[in-house]
């Protein structure tokens, strides 16, 4: 099972730790192609983008998009990179879970939580403690 991880890089690190427990979780369900969107010193500065090049950064996770069999994002913390992956994978017909905490304050977009159909594309409201029951749950089945 190869599984594309989704979280904020540019439109904010303050979720790390948690992009890590998520990671951590995901590892026992199969590959994660994306493990580095986990990394705490991944800054949001960009340095690591003008190192790789943001074409090759682009094009190289799109490319894993394609090939994954499943799309995990933490969308509590909004992306404009994130919220592309989501549209992209969507599109890819690809099977979607977006994990969101209403404790946060935050209001998630209308454009991820009105594309839950039933099926390919979910999205689930959580507690940070919960996390790992709800990929337990979502993996299990
Ligand atoms: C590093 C630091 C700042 O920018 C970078 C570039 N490095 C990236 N490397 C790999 N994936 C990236 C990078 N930047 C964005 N992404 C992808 O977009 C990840 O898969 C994340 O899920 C998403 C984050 O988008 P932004 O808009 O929050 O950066």
């Amino acid at each position: 099972m190869r599984i594309y991880f989704c979280g904020s890089i540019r439109g904010g690190r303050q979720d790390v730790i948690i992009y890590q427990k998520i990671v951590q979780t995901l590892k026992k369900y199969g590959e994660v192609l994306t493990e580095h969107v986990s990394d705490s010193n991944l800054s949001d500065t960009g340095e690591d983008a003008v190192q790789d090049g943001e074409k090759f950064i682009h094009d190289r996770d799109v490319e894993w998009l394609m090939m994954s069999d499943v799309i995990i994002a933490e969308v509590t913390q909004p992306s404009l990179g994130v919220g592309y992956e989501l549209g992209r994978a969507r599109n890819m017909n690809k099977k979607i879970l977006c994990l969101f905490r209403p404790s946060s304050g935050k209001s998630l977009s209308a454009m991820v939580r009105g594309a839950i159909d039933g099926s390919l594309f979910q999205v689930r409201d959580y507690k940070e403690e919960e996390v790992e029951g709800i990929l337990d749950e979502y993996f299990r089945v």
